[in-house]
């Protein structure tokens, strides 16, 4: 029944041809399991006369102690050596160069709508936002243009439903601060604005700074001063300003206000289609209908509005021709700025 040599042989054999930690597992369960070789050797030592029991017990003891020696040797060894092969397979060569990575910057369009916005504050305006998914009655309604308005028609309108849709303009924000707080107000709305519209000068996301300024008795020349000096402030102090009479539904009197053209200094060119002026924004004197939407008094109270595309103004400061090169975010354009 017991056969040590050929045990401790056999053990030896399969010894040698473990390779990984997995196997050695599976050697310790044939030899030292529940049902191992060795184990079932114990087992069988009932079977022992029991004069012969102690000597039979200490072979088969100290065969079990050789292979579980044998065993735990190995297993120091294996574990070494895949500690060793892992590392060696997960190590960082630190002494390889970094990978560059570039520097993102501030996009043109937004460091001159920051430019504007901060000539307003400097003059006393606060910043307003509210959101670009807005209600069509402060879109249109509560700016004199209802349903019918021909107005509408000028707006290429992104509709959500029938009463949501993206703002056109900025200027529903301002009828937000209106709607909450009573003047004297100086308000600036810097944001995205949508409109259905692509080609060489319009794409269907833009951006527009709109201003207002409400109190007891503004006037006419108020609005004059203020975009007089916003105006040199941007282009510079010996920029020559012209307001020309226009129309819009949420100012009466309204105008469109140009400068002159800095290609030709007035002569005549082809950025200024030859009249010598450059129109870069519009505005009037708040309609009182747009006061009694927003419930102020137009007996008490008067303002005047502003607002400008700031592509548009980018476009005139750097030369540009195409309002879509703003945003195909090619870096060798952006990268000019
Ligand atoms: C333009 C002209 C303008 C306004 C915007 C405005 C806002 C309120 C009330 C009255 Cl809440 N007016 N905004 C006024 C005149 C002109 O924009 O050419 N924008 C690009």
């Amino acid at each position: 029944m017991l056969d040590i040599a050929s045990l401790k042989k056999s053990f030896l054999n399969d010894l040698q041809a473990i390779t990984n930690l997995s196997q050695l597992q599976q050697l310790r369960v044939k030899y030292l399991g529940k049902r191992g070789l060795v184990t079932s050797e114990l087992k069988d030592l009932s079977a022992v006369l029991p004069e012969l029991r102690p000597t039979y017990g200490k072979i088969i003891n100290e065969i079990k102690n050789f292979i579980i020696d044998e065993i735990n040797k190995r297993e120091d060894v294996l574990k070494k050596e895949e500690y060793e092969k892992r590392t060696l397979s997960e190590a960082i060569d630190i002494t390889l160069p970094g990978k560059f990575t570039p520097f993102g910057r501030e996009h043109p369009v937004h460091a001159i709508l920051s430019e504007i916005t901060s000539i307003f504050t400097s003059m006393g305006f606060e910043v307003a936002e509210g959101p670009e998914v807005e209600l069509d009655y402060y879109n249109f309604e509560a700016l004199n243009m209802p349903k019918d308005h021909p107005a509408r028609d000028m707006q290429d309108t992104f509709y959500i439903s029938d009463e949501v849709i993206l703002r056109t303009h900025t200027s529903p924000v301002q009828i937000r601060v209106m709607e909450k707080m009573k003047p004297p107000l100086k308000i600036v709305a810097p944001g995205k604005v949508y409109r259905c519209d692509a080609d060489i000068s319009h794409t269907p996301m833009f951006h527009q700074v709109e201003g207002f300024m409400v109190d007891t008795d503004i006037a006419f020349s108020d609005l004059k001063g203020i975009l007089e000096s916003f105006i040199h402030s941007v282009f510079g102090g010996d920029t020559p300003v012209r307001f020309r009479p226009s129309f819009f539904p949420f100012t009466e009197p309204s105008a469109e206000v140009d400068i002159g053209c800095f290609s030709c200094s007035g002569k005549g060119c082809r950025i200024c289609k030859n009249t010598g002026w450059l129109e870069i924004l519009g505005a009037g004197m708040i309609n009182p209908r747009v006061f009694e939407m927003v419930g102020y008094d137009p007996e008490m109270y008067s303002g005047f509005a502003f607002g400008m595309g700031v592509e548009r103004i980018a476009m005139l400061k750097y030369s540009i021709d195409d309002i879509r090169l703003f945003f195909e975010n090619d870096l060798r354009f952006l990268r000019q700025f």
